[in-house]
Order: structure tokens, then C-alpha cells, then sequence
């Protein structure tokens, strides 16, 4: 962090530097979540600055979600998980590009008909079959999302072929989707949700809805994720 600090604008106010130097730390993982920081003092000591300058920045950092405070006096870095919306990835390899370890808590899985959101998603005819998974995600066994995959069985003949990660099983035959359609909106948490997610009901998810294709134009998976509001982030990359 002091050599962070030392390459950060001179221009800005002090707490301000701070608080990016902290920042880009948390970003580039020197700083795992959970990690706990120093106490003010010691920060303030250090680093040379003065407390009220630690104080700020840890507030401001605080309010932005990257560190969290415990009991009123022990900080620790949160664990709000980032991901581009630009790049097609897997729930498992966004959250081990983060330096956590991801997992699932299965609430089912089975072959059964299409549902006729499933069938409009997938194009596929009510009287075929898909597997569907429903699962808890989760970082460092915290849970972040609910899922809802479909996946029609000439893609995945079996529920038990899929153990941690859909997208390792499709990989392996041969399936791993190429494209997606994304669509996220907002939706209030139902009571199985908060108690999946273990948030109140009523609370902030964002909801997503993944079409995956394959190159050839195959529409290999949907998807309905619920994700915590206050841990996931989504990042797009505009240009004009
Ligand atoms: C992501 C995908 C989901 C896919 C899962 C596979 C979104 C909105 N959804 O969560 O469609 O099934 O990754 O992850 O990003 P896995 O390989 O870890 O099971």
C-alpha cells in the first residue's frame, strides 16, 4: 500500500490517494478478502499519515463496499466479486479469478420437460427433456447466488455428469458455449430466496436471464440467476 500510495496523482488530497492506493490493492488481490487490516494508529503510523487521513479514507472505502467494519473496530476487506460483462464466463472461474473458492449447494437436479419459459429460451418442444439444476453459489462458502440451469439432454444426457461446474462437464463433451444473451433486471428477494441467500426477504437481487449458444448458433443453455445485490458487482466496458 505505501508503494500504491507513492505512484498515486499528487494532485489529490492525501485521503484520497490513500484510499485509491487501498483500492487498487483489494482490486489486484494483495488484499484477499477477509484479510483484516491494521487499526487506524498503526495504519496512520506506518504510513506516516496522520489518523483522521486513515479515517477518511477507510470510510470512504467502507461506504464503497470494498472493506467492511466488524464490531465497530476490526476492518476486513469485503468480498464484493467483480465481473465484466464483455467476457463469457463460468460462476466457478469468476470467483477463482477472485481468490476465493467457489461451490454449490445442490437443492436439485433431474431430467424433466421444459418449462414453457425453458422451451421459448432453449427452442426446444414440450415433450423433450432437459436437465435441470437448481443450486445455491458460493464464495469461500458464503452464498452469492441462486441458479436455475436448463440444458437439453443432447448436450447432457445426465444430471451426474455435472459435478461442481456446468460449464467443466459441457467443456468435456465437447459444448462449452461460446456466446450469450444476457438480460438483468432487479427483483425483490422471495422467502426461499432469503433464506437461501440469507438475506431478508424483500431485500435487492439482480436477476439474470443467459441464453448460451455454441459457435454453431446451438442454444445450448438458459439460465435464471438470482445474485445478492451487495456482493456481486457487474462491470461493462462502454465506448462511443
Ligand atoms: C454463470 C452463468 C450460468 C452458468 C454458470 C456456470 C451468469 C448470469 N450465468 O453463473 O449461466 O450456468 O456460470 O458456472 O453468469 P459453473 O461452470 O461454475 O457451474
Amino acid at each position: 500500500v505505501s508503494r500504491e500510495l507513492e505512484a498515486t496523482a499528487l494532485g489529490l488530497p492525501l485521503y484520497k490517494r490513500l484510499k485509491a492506493a487501498i483500492e487498487t490493492a483489494i482490486l489486484s488481490n494483495v488484499l484477499k478478502a477477509g484479510a483484516v487490516l491494521p487499526g487506524e494508529r498503526v495504519l496512520a503510523d506506518t504510513l506516516q499519515l496522520s489518523r483522521v487521513t486513515v479515517r477518511k479514507a477507510l470510510a470512504l472505502l467502507e461506504e464503497e463496499g470494498f472493506l467492511n467494519r466488524r464490531h465497530g473496530f476490526k476492518t476486513e476487506v469485503g468480498s464484493r466479486v467483480e465481473k465484466s460483462l464483455a467476457t463469457l464466463t463460468s460462476f466457478s472461474e469468476d470467483i477463482i479469478a477472485r481468490g476465493l473458492v467457489p461451490g454449490c449447494v445442490w437443492l436439485s437436479k433431474q431430467i424433466s420437460r421444459p418449462s414453457p419459459t425453458e422451451m421459448m429460451a432453449l427452442g426446444v418442444a414440450g415433450n423433450s427433456n432437459v436437465v435441470r439444476m437448481k443450486r445455491i453459489r458460493t464464495a469461500d462458502g458464503v452464498p452469492i447466488a441462486v441458479e436455475i440451469s436448463a440444458v437439453p439432454v443432447r448436450f447432457l444426457p445426465s444430471a451426474e455428469m455435472v459435478k461442481d461446474s456446468l460449464y467443466d462437464a459441457l467443456e468435456a463433451r465437447g459444448f462449452l458455449p461460446q456466446r450469450a444473451i444476457q438480460r438483468m433486471r432487479s427483483r425483490a428477494a422471495s422467502a426461499e430466496d432469503a433464506q437461501h441467500l440469507h438475506c431478508d426477504p424483500g431485500a435487492p437481487l439482480l436477476m439474470t436471464e443467459r441464453r448460451c449458444f455454441l459457435a454453431d448458433g446451438q442454444i445450448v443453455e438458459y439460465c435464471e440467476s438470482r445474485y445478492k445485490g451487495d456482493v456481486y458487482d457487474f462491470v461493462f466496458e462502454l465506448q462511443r
